[in-house]
């Protein structure tokens, strides 16, 4: 817990939900409980459809499926490339530190402290592409929000919109390589936050703790080749790709 709390006072806390940063108005002492009961719920809410494994699965769409809002090149080298190389790293990274082949991803996010570099690169990198491929699919009409995550994001942001706006300033705002996240905190609460690199909400050491619903990429790779430094026109046209009836199904079974 040591090691957390270090690294959150360090860390540029982002939290931009409606709600505030409740890690702002907390002790030390009660941010090391509310870090441990994140920790805890992280551990029980993943239902079992939800677990990632070590390979990568295939892509439910073409590398051209995504046209026009990210090109096939950009898709092919993510996936082929990018993400395939987080996924072969991350099972050397599992031979080397002796991690029993029953472990699941999960358990070693919630634990990465434990772990070398490469691990928390790797195992972050590649859960959070495997995330990202479903959280998407091709451009369509049907890609709006509805039922009880709309509600919820209502509710917990005022509007769909004021959520997108909020979204998409944590991943514009997000320095360097990195995510920006919609997820669950301990106490079922919707978040908005973002992390460095390969980090995610799921680590122990990261300053945003939960259950991911959705994540972006943003780092260069992810949308380059078509956008180059215009990250906010890629955050913006991205809206059209997301596969909410997954993410409302993440929200919902979580
Ligand atoms: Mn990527």
């Amino acid at each position: 817990m040591k090691k957390s709390l270090h690294n959150l006072s360090r860390r540029n806390f982002i939290d931009l939900s409606a709600k505030g940063s409740i890690a702002a108005s907390l002790s030390i002492g009660a941010m090391g409980t509310f870090l441990a009961s994140c920790s805890e719920t992280n551990k029980m809410n993943i239902g079992k459809e939800f677990k990632t494994g070590f390979d990568q699965s295939p892509l439910s769409y073409a590398y051209a499926g995504l046209h026009p809002v990210i090109d096939a090149r950009t898709m092919e080298i993510h996936y082929t490339k990018h993400a395939a190389g987080y996924s072969k790293n991350l099972k050397a990274a599992v031979v080397s530190e002796k991690v029993l082949p029953t472990a699941s991803l999960e358990d070693i996010l919630h634990k990465i402290d434990k772990f070398s570099t490469a691990m928390r690169n790797n195992a972050g990198g590649h859960y959070n592409h495997e995330l990202f491929w479903k959280t998407m699919r091709p451009p369509s009409e049907k890609n709006v929000v509805g039922g009880s995550l709309k509600s919820a994001l209502e509710k917990n942001f005022g509007s769909v919109e004021k959520f997108q706006n909020t979204f998409n300033e944590a991943a514009a705002t997000r320095f360097g390589s990195g995510w920006a996240w919609l997820y669950l905190d301990a106490n079922r609460n919707l978040k908005i936050g973002s992390t460095p690199n390969q980090d995610n909400p799921l680590m122990n050491v990261s300053a945003i703790q939960g259950f991911p619903l959705m994540g972006i990429d943003v780092w260069e790779h992810a949308y380059y080749l078509k956008y180059q430094n215009k990250r906010k026109d890629y955050i913006e046209q991205w809206w059209k790709l997301v596969n909410w009836d997954y993410i409302e199904s993440r929200f919902s079974k979580a």
